[in-house]
């Protein structure tokens, strides 16, 4: 497993990634600041959501909280030509690709269909039907291709996809048969795991007799093990990996071990299924307090940094607070106008089925009437 930040902020050389990240800038102090903040702000964002979701303001949440590492890393490796296609947790990745959170909470209330503008943002819709991402990925890979932006030999243009799915979507067909197209066709695209141990209550070994990088070598495809809680390692290894597709040499796919802090979801109890000494054990291995020590050591943080992104992290929240609670109900009618952008038969019986179904229960002003006289009478 690639780690150059230890668990106590101590930096480990690693010549390869050293070099990458030293040529890219991607490793300067003032960068490794932000992407603290970066980590603080998404936290804060994350927190406040589980809160929202108990307040009965949001349907569900799916809490990122451990793996912002992964994600920050994984979305400031990327270059802004690159398309991301994630999964429903990708919070940390959405806030690198400059997502405002505000949009995944509305998501999450059910009254946003699909979010952002793929195109504007350069990242896909999040996606829940696990691993149907995957072939979406390699697909739009394939047309980079033919559209002759990989392989040029300029870094700045040439694009790759990358592909983000955990640990338990990875043993989903459409992953394996995205593995071979990819390989096959050496796709630009980078497979990205973050294996944060659980698939709701299934562990990884359950998923995988070996560990899950090693999946992908049987289809030619090559693979790297990175500590998903360290974010120069993760930026270091997805950012090589980029590169090298985008420069025409095919899939890589990088597997970064992290942990799932909090439940599946706010509809999940995971105390339930595991023990709360491993919480604890990983918890000492959080990502935000690992490049704390780090900038520490570097004497590149001071108190008042600290203080300043623990204030935005809580004006970020408050934010979204009335952002959500001052929210009006969509006209239910709205969900019929997207599905397809041209009118069709179908949806337009459904849509007049259902008006027709909730015009039952709008109130009839003479029985309100009647009511009211016989409350009198
Ligand atoms: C095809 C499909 N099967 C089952 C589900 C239900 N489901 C939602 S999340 C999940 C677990 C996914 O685990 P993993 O891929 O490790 O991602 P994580 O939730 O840990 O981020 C399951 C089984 C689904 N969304 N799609
Ligand atoms: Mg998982």
């Amino acid at each position: 497993m690639v780690q150059l930040l230890a668990a106590d902020g101590t930096r480990t050389p690693h010549a390869e990634l050293d070099a990458v990240l030293e040529e890219s800038g991607l490793a300067t102090p003032e960068r490794l600041r932000g992407y603290y903040r970066d980590m603080v702000m998404i936290r804060g964002a994350d927190l406040e959501a589980t809160n929202l979701q108990r307040q009965g303001q949001l349907g569900l949440w799916a809490s990122a909280l451990g793996q912002e590492a992964a994600q920050i890393g994984a979305g400031h490796a990327s270059r802004e030509q690159d398309y991301l296609v994630p999964t429903y947790r990708e919070h940390g990745v959405a806030w690198a690709r400059g997502i405002e959170p505000w949009r995944l909470l509305e998501l999450f209330r059910g009254i946003s269909h699909g979010g952002w503008d793929p195109n504007e943002l350069r990242t896909h819709p999040y996606m829940i039907v696990l691993g149907s991402q995957a072939p979406h990925a390699v697909g739009y890979a394939m047309g980079l291709q033919r559209d002759g932006v990989v392989g040029t030999g300029d870094l700045s243009t040439d694009a790759a996809v990358l592909a983000l799915f955990g640990d338990g979507a990875s043993s989903e067909g459409e992953v394996a048969e995205s593995f071979t197209f990819a390989a096959s066709f050496q796709a630009p695209v980078v497979f990205y795991t973050q294996n944060n141990q659980w698939a709701i209550s299934v562990p990884t070994q359950v998923q995988s007799r070996v560990p899950l990088a090693q999946r992908s070598r049987g289809w030619g495809i090559p693979s790297v093990r990175v500590d998903g809680n360290d974010v120069l390692a993760v930026l270091g290894a997805v950012r090589t990996a980029l590169d090298s597709a985008r420069d025409g040499r095919g899939p890589v796919f990088v597997e970064a071990l992290t942990y799932r802090m909090a439940a599946h979801t706010t509809s999940d109890d995971a105390s339930r299924y595991r023990p709360a000494a491993e919480e604890e054990e990983w918890a000492a291995k959080d990502p935000i307090l690992r490049l704390r020590r780090h900038l520490a050591q570097l004497d590149e943080i001071d108190e008042q940094f600290v203080a300043r992104c623990d204030e935005e992290a809580h004006d970020l929240a408050m934010q979204l607070h009335h952002h959500i609670h001052g929210m009006e109900d969509p006209d239910p009618v709205h969900m019929f106008d997207h599905p397809y952008a041209e009118p069709h038969p179908i949806v337009d019986a459904e849509r007049a089925e259902y008006l027709e179904y909730i015009a039952q229960f709008e109130d009839d002003p003479s029985a309100d009437t009647a009511t009211s006289e016989e409350g009198r009478a």
